[in-house]
């Protein structure tokens, strides 16, 4: 069934994010047409929602699965905050308002792997692609895009994608209505926004970390140049992981340069 336009943006309660929301039944990729409506003048607070993705992006061109009728593909257009952080804060605000807005409508208590997995146990249920736009005249956005899994049966997802994927659905053994979940994320999405301009990366960053699996466990991680292996010992406010290594050593790591981190049981 195809999103309900109505009940979204009657039951919506932000005063930024969703100002002007576009619903299309299909496009290539949410992200892609935003950057396209921001070429074009539009600003922050706008939205697009799609009942189908047919080359949904995931990071480093890796694609996302976004099959119609099933999940939540959204792309936000942010201003960004002013530093040469906020694309980790973005990516920090989208991952914690996913996970709250589940717990919230579900009790299901979704797990955040750094640097922007959504996981419930162990699989990945969403996923979030931010991206920035620039202009010759220094003017930026950021583009927002959210991925979450949610009416998509095991047999729904392709097959490589059957061990390492889940839906709400599948948690919670019931289907579950796109429109409250996508209500919910963006609400959330608005109050940690408005934080964000507050100064208060702070409350953002305490409640991301309550959410965060990855720290204290045993990782290996692959940039595109090479592979790392420690602990991860914490994240730091810019977004960056320390790792520590066989050596004691520690090692920085930006969640931009991650093409992939896999955890080892400790
Ligand atoms: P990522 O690069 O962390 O994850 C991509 C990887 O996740 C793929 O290589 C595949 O292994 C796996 N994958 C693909 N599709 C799914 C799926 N539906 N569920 C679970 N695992 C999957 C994550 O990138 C960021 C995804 C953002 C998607 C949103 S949807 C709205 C917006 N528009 C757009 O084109 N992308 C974003």
């Amino acid at each position: 069934m195809f999103l309900n336009e109505k009940s979204i943006k009657e039951d919506l309660v932000t005063n930024i994010i969703g100002k002007k929301i576009f619903f299309l039944e299909k496009v290539d990729s949410t992200n892609t047409y935003a950057r396209k409506l921001v070429q074009r003048g539009f600003g922050e607070g706008i939205v697009v929602i799609a009942d189908h993705q047919t080359k949904g992006r995931g990071r480093f061109g890796k694609k996302w699965h976004s099959p119609p009728g099933t999940g939540a593909w959204m792309s936000v257009i942010l201003n960004p905050v002013g530093s040469k952080d906020s694309l980790i804060n973005i990516n920090y605000i989208c991952a914690l308002s996913v996970v709250e807005a589940i717990y919230n409508l579900t009790y299901v208590k979704g797990e955040i792997k750094w640097p922007n997995d959504i996981l419930i146990n162990k699989k990945k249920v969403g996923g979030i692609l931010s991206e920035l736009v620039k202009f010759e005249d220094k003017k930026e956005f950021m583009i927002a895009g959210i991925g979450i899994n949610i009416n998509q049966s095991y047999d729904d997802f392709p097959s490589d994608l059957r061990e390492i994927a889940t839906s709400l659905k599948i948690i919670c053994g019931i289907e579950l209505v796109r429109e409250e979940i996508i209500i919910n994320i963006l609400q959330f999405l608005e109050k940690y926004y408005l934080l964000s301009f507050e100064n208060r990366t702070d409350v953002i960053f305490k409640e991301w970390l309550k959410w965060c699996t990855t720290i204290g466990k045993k990782i290996r991680i692959a940039t595109s140049e090479k592979y790392f292996e420690g602990v991860a010992e914490s994240i730091k406010p810019d977004g960056k992981l320390l790792l520590r290594n066989s050596l004691n050593e520690i090692k920085e790591v930006t969640p931009g340069d991650i093409i992939q981190v896999i955890e080892y049981i400790n």
